[in-house]
């Protein structure tokens, strides 16, 4: 049946139209067809409401309030040109590839006004058709005037904030990829930074035209919380997380390589540059790492100047623009924000020691319309990076316990074991994190308690890392005590090492002689060491020389000598053995 084909729809035709599509659809369209700017919002059989060819007796003008629609718009049509107040069909087609011509998706019919004017308007939602692309026609049912115009389904582009979880506190250090990109806040059971260190961040920028140039994105960041600083500026997604470690900003995004990329130079913020006193060229001057904004699938064409707002004296936000073009239809915009290190801006400047989450970055706003967002660091996920670490070595490896004492804030008594396995229940080894050295430095110390069985203190050494201002004395060793003067930012690492006492090993010799003076041999020298109880036994040689080597010092011995021909006048004679002993000599009674 044609429709459009009829020279001239009248009331009492379109009402049979209406109850032939009723039958089949909805009585819903029936109410609403006599409505200017309505919509029938059935389906329609497409072989009764096939559009048929025009006979284009007049021109009228079709336009779109625009070319292209994302699902949840509404698509208005402006039609002009028509009789006055004359009874137009509209349709929605599209071009159905698997039947090889054009489908009525919809079609109703509006009243024009008394210029011939109409405005009708479809939810966009409500047209489907694989290749996104539709035909509105409209003709007059009196004048024949005709118009069409076409509309075509586009994907909104969109951009989205994420930054980069790499671990809770005490995890391995996990890289940038898959889930540890969070769409949400952060604390330390989801990330672990150090200050200095930059966090990594990607806004997905998905839903692009190919092509289309001059977009922008407005990225922001936390520069100061209550005078205290936080990000302090940003560098490179890969200054921390390298990609050798793992760093993916394109992980889970379709479309975005790893491979294709534009970067463009973070611009020098004058800010950063005049240290916390905000004057330029003088001592507390910060100098700032140097950085790119990467975008994978895209291309930088500018960066704009920052932006500030509030005061570094309180709270102040930062904010930078960066102007793209779209040569992928999804992308994916890499930075770092820097986390304000107390080394730059002063040891009480930092927002290390500020509770809650002082660290924020946010996409304050898109050329496209991406909505702001805002991403959550807690300072509890940032680390003091001073600290303290104690390893005990023993020789020999024994289940043995050394007990420590301490003194400055963080640390506490411990114990330590050094039983060959090192990181057990049992360990040799423990660590101090997130110690306050305060502004500038604290003192710290750390005392292994008097020896314990036979093992004995041989040696205390400390090793400074990282910043490497910290220092330390462990003189004399009789105090067992390691003093640790600790800079932010340091690692100091003392070990305790013990070893077992072996005093010097040392002989007892002397002679036999008879009351002349004369050597007597065969004489038995029996030598008891009364400490351990261990008993050797010699006899004298020709000389009436005895020898008994590697005897351990600082025993008690007794030392007995016997000759069945001779009676010795002091046949026993004992001592503490302190240092060899080469005339123990024995004389023979006259007879
Ligand atoms: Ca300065
Ligand atoms: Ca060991
Ligand atoms: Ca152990």
């Amino acid at each position: 049946m044609s429709v459009i084909g009829e020279s001239r729809l009248t009331m009492e035709v379109k009402v049979n139209i209406m109850s032939s599509i009723n039958k089949r659809f909805s009585i819903f369209g029936f109410l609403l067809i006599f409505s200017i700017s309505t919509v029938f919002a059935g389906t329609f059989d497409n072989n009764l409401l096939k559009v048929t060819a025009y006979n284009n007796s007049a021109q009228a003008s079709l336009t779109t309030s625009k070319s292209g629609y994302v699902q949840g718009e509404t698509v208005v049509i402006y039609g002009e040109g028509f009789g006055s107040f004359e009874d137009v069909s509209l349709a929605v087609e599209t071009y159905n590839d698997g039947l090889k011509e054009s489908i009525a998706l919809m079609r109703w019919n509006v009243f024009t006004d008394k210029a011939g004017v109409f405005t009708a308007s479809v939810p966009f939602d409500s047209l489907s058709s694989d290749s996104g692309r539709y035909t509105i026609k409209a003709v007059g049912s009196e004048t024949n005037a005709y118009g069409e115009t076409t509309i075509s389904n586009v994907i909104a582009a969109a951009g989205n904030l994420d930054q980069c979880a790499n671990g809770g506190t005490g995890d391995p250090v996990e890289p940038c990829s898959g889930a540890s990109w969070v769409n949400g806040n952060v604390n330390n059971s989801k990330a672990h930074w150090v200050e200095g260190q930059s966090v990594a961040y990607r806004q997905i920028l998905s839903g692009f035209t190919v092509g289309s140039t001059g977009n922008t994105v407005t990225i922001g960041y936390d520069t100061t919380k209550g005078g205290k600083h936080a990000l302090d500026y940003l560098t490179s997604f890969d200054r921390t997380e390298t990609l050798a470690m793992g760093n993916n900003p394109c992980s889970g995004v379709a479309g975005c390589s790893l491979g294709t990329f534009t970067t463009f130079p973070i611009p020098v913020d004058p800010r950063v540059t005049a240290g916390f006193d905000q004057i330029p060229a003088n001592g507390d001057d910060i100098t700032q790492i140097p950085g790119n904004f990467t975008l994978f699938g895209g291309t930088i064409t500018g960066v704009s100047s920052y932006t500030v707002s509030g005061s570094y004296a309180g709270d102040s936000h930062t904010s930078i623009t960066i102007t793209f073009t779209a040569d992928s239809t999804n992308m994916v915009l890499s930075w770092g924000g820097h986390i304000g290190t107390r080394a730059d801006w002063g040891a009480l400047n930092s927002a290390v020691f500020i509770s809650g989450s002082p660290y924020h970055m946010s996409q304050d706003g898109c050329s496209f319309g991406c909505g702001a967002q805002d991403r959550a660091l807690s300072a509890s996920a940032v680390n003091l990076n001073s600290r303290i670490i104690i390893i005990k070595q023993a020789t020999p490896e024994t289940a043995q316990a050394f007990n420590f004492s301490t003194t400055g804030t963080g640390l506490s008594p411990f114990f330590l074991t050094d039983d060959g396995v090192d990181n057990d229940a049992t360990p040799n080894n423990i660590t101090f994190n997130n110690l306050l050295p305060g502004p500038g430095s604290a003192a710290f110390s750390v005392t292994e308690s008097s020896t314990i069985g036979f093992y004995s203190l041989t040696g205390i050494s400390c090793v400074v890392s990282a910043g490497g201002t910290s220092t330390t004395n462990t003189a004399p060793l009789s105090n067992r005590t390691a003093s640790i003067t600790l800079q932010y930012g340091d690692t100091v690492t003392c070990t305790f090492t013990n070893g077992v006492t072996t005093a010097a090993n040392v002989s007892v010799a002397g002679k036999t002689t008879d009351a002349f003076g004369q050597p007597i041999a065969r004489t038995r020298v029996t030598i008891q060491n009364a400490t351990n109880g261990e008993t050797q036994t010699a006899y004298t040689n020709t000389f009436g020389n005895y020898r008994f080597d590697n005897l351990p010092s600082g025993d008690f011995y007794i030392v007995t000598v016997w000759n069945k021909r001779y009676v010795f006048e002091q046949d026993t004679q004992s001592f503490t053995l302190n240092d060899a002993v080469e005339n123990l000599d024995f004389v023979a009674a006259s007879q």
